[in-house]
């Protein structure tokens, strides 16, 4: 039993003294002091020796014990001295960190905001509303007529007869409206709901629609302010142009065309060879439109106009297939 006590505090001596930081020190404490240590099962077996040994092996074993707790004690102070040089021992501060990768704002969300910052600049504000809509405000206050095709099942989400999800943002501006006398200057911004899918088309797009409301407003303002917002998302030379066009919300309605931003005009596969690329949808909002919102129309006249967002940002970034803004493809969306 005596070499046996020897030969525990031998070790444990020797194994504080080498002890690299405060956690292998306590380790070293639990195997010889904790509940189950080797120093420990000895003086609990002291009962079971023959009584001539207990006494010098109870002393021994107890004298081992300060000696050992003495030993951490000091060691552990000697660690905790070293600050910060002795836990950074192996360890070369001046290396660089390790370096995160830093995310981004997804494309989408990027032309989104650039539209929505040139309106802002030019007085529009805000409004926005919810995305599962009722068919008055998507259709029947905009003056779309019971037979009309985007009413049809293939190209509305419908969750069930009068309600379903917006096919495009001009429920927000019928809702402010409702709330609101004129003068009106806003911007609807938000994703819209179409049942269709192929290169230029997905289920879900976003669009930033327009409204101005005022006393006298007229189709010059609209013009106005289209070309300055074309100038402002692409280069300010592009050439702008209005085409007749119809919906039925709008009358007059237009469909506004830019210089073809990939070939500047002189034609290719992108403006089909024409030159031109249409980019905006607008008129002056129908007097019909303004008695479901309970405005006079002879007294008050608005311009609106709408745009899908992902066809600007496949224009400014030169993307020819929109299904790539949705594949989540990490190696596309970092280089926006
Ligand atoms: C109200 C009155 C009139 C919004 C308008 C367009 C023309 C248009 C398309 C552009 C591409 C939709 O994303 S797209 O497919 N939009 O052509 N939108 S006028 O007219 C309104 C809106 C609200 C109360």
């Amino acid at each position: 039993m005596k070499d046996r006590l020897a030969e525990i505090e031998s070790e444990a001596l020797a194994a504080i003294d080498k002890a690299p930081d405060i956690d292998a020190l306590e380790r070293i404490r639990v195997r010889i002091l904790g509940r189950k240590g080797s120093l420990t099962q000895i003086l609990k077996g002291l009962g079971k020796l023959p009584p001539d040994q207990r006494p010098e092996v109870g002393r021994t074993a107890n004298q081992i014990k300060k000696a050992v707790e003495k030993r951490l004690k000091a060691r552990k102070k000697e660690l905790k001295s070293g600050g910060y040089a002795g836990l950074l021992k192996g360890f070369d501060p001046t290396l660089p960190g390790r370096s995160r990768p830093l995310g981004h704002l997804h494309p989408i969300t990027q032309a989104m905001g650039l539209i929505c910052a040139v309106f802002e600049r030019m007085g529009f504000d805000i409004a926005r509303g919810p995305e599962i809509e009722l068919d008055f405000y998507n259709f029947e206050a905009l003056n779309i007529p019971p037979d009309h095709p985007a009413r049809d099942m293939q190209d509305t989400f419908y969750v069930d007869e009068k309600v379903l999800l917006r096919t495009h943002t001009s429920p927000i501006q019928i809702r402010t409206m409702e709330k609101t006398s004129p003068p009106l200057r806003i911007i609807a911004p938000g994703k819209v709901y179409r049942c269709d899918s192929d290169i230029t088309h997905t289920p879900m797009f976003h669009q930033v629609e327009g409204l101005m409301v005022d006393h006298d407003v007229s189709f010059a303002h609209l013009k106005g302010i289209l070309t300055a917002f074309v100038h402002q998302v692409f280069d300010p030379q592009t050439a702008v142009r209005f085409r007749p066009s119809f919906f039925p919300f709008t009358e007059p309605s237009a469909e506004v065309d830019i210089q073809c931003v990939i070939c500047r005009g002189k034609g290719c596969r992108v403006c089909s060879h024409t030159g031109w690329i249409e980019v905006l949808g607008a008129g002056l909002v129908h007097p019909e439109v303004f008695r479901h919102v309970g405005y006079d129309p002879e007294e008050f006249s608005g311009f609106a106009f709408g745009l899908g967002v992902e066809r600007i940002a496949m224009l400014k970034y030169g993307i020819d297939d929109i299904r790539l803004f949705y594949d989540n493809d990490i190696g596309f969306l970092h280089q926006f």
